[in-house]
């Protein structure tokens, strides 16, 4: 039996050695590496924080003490450490354990978000609430990578955080120099300044001394760190940074050295009121692939860069093609330049690529800004992180009808990254916007054609919004309705019974649907809208000559493109019932994307039978004639 097998919960690392830890940190690097290089997961940013989530469960006591691991990515350690090794071989499975804290798993996990920059919040509601509950043995903790840091909610949090001087609160900045890549910006320069300097090994040896030494508890003990501080000001910039903003800092420590980190902690703890502990770890750290890998130090096993036949890669490469026709065009990701598609960009055009961190907020707005100026940017997001930047989409954006293409990667079902990675709510939130134009390509050539036609738009924003994962090859169209592609009609000797949208790739299921249905006798018309806002009026005619419309859309169902041919509809008074197929508006977990899909009832074989029953609800009498009259050939 392995010494990690031992470990049931944080009370069993309480009385094991300096070098049973030592033996316990390598087992755990070797549990992540073999089951995450099966199961796929988060790699990189694991390896780095073994030695110090030993030691923060050494130190505090969860759940009493609370952690907040901020995305939550890193919490590999955490679930081993918390009575989840039997079950760690199940990660991310369908039913297994899930990539993030899951509250649901256990009493030690507390944040399940996983979108980045959130932990000093939750972390300051949670210790004033400590504060005024009366419960002050209680420290909250919370874990935030120097990448998160980058987010603008952390610094509100940081703000707040410095005035509220009572709160039992211990900040650990994970600091491995790496978001998804290289972190960039001035607290970054600042950062890496630390690093890289030649006598960064002296300070550590400094503080290292100078800490044995240090009084045990409280004020006399900030005493000396503050005496550190000072000492070393002249090399280390970020303490000054946060010392004006009134914060305490700690720091930096050595993030591999696990007595050194629990002294720290320990420390920090004892002080009474908000600290900082900076904390130097290396991403990878154990895993040679990983340490030396110059992407992203393996932050995500398979990589989550755009490979050749993805959606992201098809994205990036038309990019780069329309980058040598547009001068005025340039890109902006939020810290994901490789995942979303946009590396080929950047290197045929580095200066018009702008990496802005983990700020989707300021990505929209600063996008309004470049509009403004007469470029058109285009803003490559993952669909679920677009949620944070609705105001700035709405107000900021739109309201000043400005040229922004927000194209939205991992749109729908995404996966194994489970309910806050579902990218379920943009094709709703979007539709709210006033101006708005969204288009959803069904396949590749449609991501280069949709893509150019929003960059060619010029008097407000734009959405292309596409799946995760490889895309298929070439449906043609077989007719055009208005502005959309007919895909089939309804075929001989059928009548024209069904009108099926299908939004996107949701498109293709309905030509599975299609098939299925006729072979009951039902004829449908497969259509797909190309773009889902605003929806093309030359569906009303289309709908009369139906005796029902059913719209399918990898989205939420409540206020999503759905929704919105149903009001057009209502509008101009067709009297046709609508059947609106999309995800239930819910939380939804993780497992693979057909599953998950089949679960929510998006399968050609779920949507053939739920509308051969809405057909045969349906009165026979049927009026008006077949699409295939009116629509004209597709060219
Ligand atoms: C709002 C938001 N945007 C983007 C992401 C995608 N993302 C996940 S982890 C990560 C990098 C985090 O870097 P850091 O906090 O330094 O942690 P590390 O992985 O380096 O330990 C990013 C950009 C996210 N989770 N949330």
């Amino acid at each position: 039996m392995t010494l990690l097998e031992c470990i049931e919960g944080p009370e069993d690392l309480r009385g094991l050695s300096q070098e049973q830890l030592t033996r316990l940190a390598a087992e755990i690097r070797d549990l992540l590496i073999a089951t995450t290089t099966r199961t796929s997961g988060h790699l990189g940013p694991n390896l780095g924080v073994v030695e110090l989530t030993i030691a923060i469960h050494r130190v505090f006591d969860s759940p009493r003490d609370k952690i907040v691991f901020d995305t939550g990515h890193q919490a590999y350690v955490h679930k081993l450490l918390t009575g989840r090794v039997a079950q760690f071989g199940t990660l991310r499975q369908r039913g297994g354990l899930t990539g993030y804290p899951s509250r649901a798993e256990s009493e030690h996990d507390l944040v399940e978000n996983s979108h980045a920059s959130t932990s000093l919040s939750y972390a300051d509601g949670l210790a004033k609430a400590y504060t005024l509950r009366g419960e002050p043995d209680r420290t909250v903790v919370a874990v935030i990578g120097d990448g998160a840091l980058t987010g603008g909610m952390a610094w509100e949090a940081l703000n707040n955080i410095a005035a509220a001087k009572d709160s039992r609160l211990v900040m650990i900045v994970n600091d491995n120099g790496w978001s998804y890549q290289p972190t960039i910006g001035g607290l970054a320069e600042h950062l890496s300044a630390i690093r890289v300097s030649q006598r960064y090994e002296h300070v550590l040896d400094y503080i290292k001394t100078t800490l044995s030494r240090a009084p045990l508890v409280g004020g006399p003990l900030y005493g000396t760190l503050h005496g550190i501080k000072k000492g070393i000001k002249d090399v280390l910039q970020p303490q000054v940074m946060f010392e004006d903003l009134g914060l305490k800092y700690v720091g930096p420590i050595d993030g591999h050295d696990e007595r050194l980190l629990e002294t720290a902690l320990g420390r920090a703890r004892e002080f009474g009121g908000p600290v900082l502990v900076h904390v130097i770890t290396r991403k990878g750290l154990g895993y040679p692939e990983a340490e030396q890998n110059t992407v992203d130090c393996l932050h995500q096993v398979p990589a989550a860069g755009a490979l050749p036949g993805t959606w992201s890669r098809v994205f990036g490469d038309e990019m780069v093609s329309i980058g040598a026709r547009r001068p005025d065009v340039v890109a902006i990701t939020a810290a994901m330049l490789h995942p979303t598609g946009l590396a080929q960009f950047a290197a045929a055009y580095p200066d018009r690529v702008y990496d802005v961190g983990i700020a989707e907020q300021h990505a929209v707005t600063s996008a309004a800004g470049l509009a403004m100026a007469g470029l058109h940017p285009v803003v490559a997001i993952y669909s679920t992180f677009l949620n944070r930047a609705f105001d700035q989409t709405l107000m900021d954006v739109a309201l000043h009808k400005l040229p922004v293409t927000l194209v939205l990667d991992r749109a729908g079902v995404t996966g194994p990254d489970g309910a806050s990675h579902h990218g379920m709510w943009d094709g709703s939130i979007m539709q709210l916007v006033p101006g708005m134009k969204i288009a959803a390509p069904r396949d590749a050539e449609r991501v280069a054609e949709l893509l150019n036609e929003a960059i060619e738009v010029s008097g407000g924003p734009t959405v292309v919004r596409f799946p995760k994962g490889k895309v298929g090859g070439e449906v043609e169209a077989v007719a055009k309705l208005g502005g959309m592609d007919v895909l089939r009609s309804p075929g001989d000797g059928l009548a024209a019974d069904v009108l099926l949208v299908g939004a996107g790739v949701m498109a293709l299921t309905g030509l599975e649907v299609a098939d299925r249905l006729a072979g009951h006798g039902i004829g449908v018309t497969v259509v797909d809208p190309r773009w889902t806002k605003p929806v093309d009026e030359a569906l009303v005619g289309a709908a009369r000559r139906h005796r029902l419309v059913v719209t399918v859309e990898d989205n939420g169902r409540v206020g999503g493109f759905g929704d919105a041919v149903a009001r057009l509809l209502r509008d101009h008074d067709v009297d046709m019932p609508v059947k609106t197929f999309g995800l239930p508006q819910e939380f939804l977990a993780h497992g693979p994307r057909d599953e998950v899909l089949d679960e929510a009832g998006l399968t050609p074989q779920h949507l053939a039978r739920q509308i051969t029953e809405a057909v045969a609800l349906r009165s026979v009498s049927s009026s008006g004639g077949d699409v295939r009259e009116t629509a004209t050939r597709a060219s």
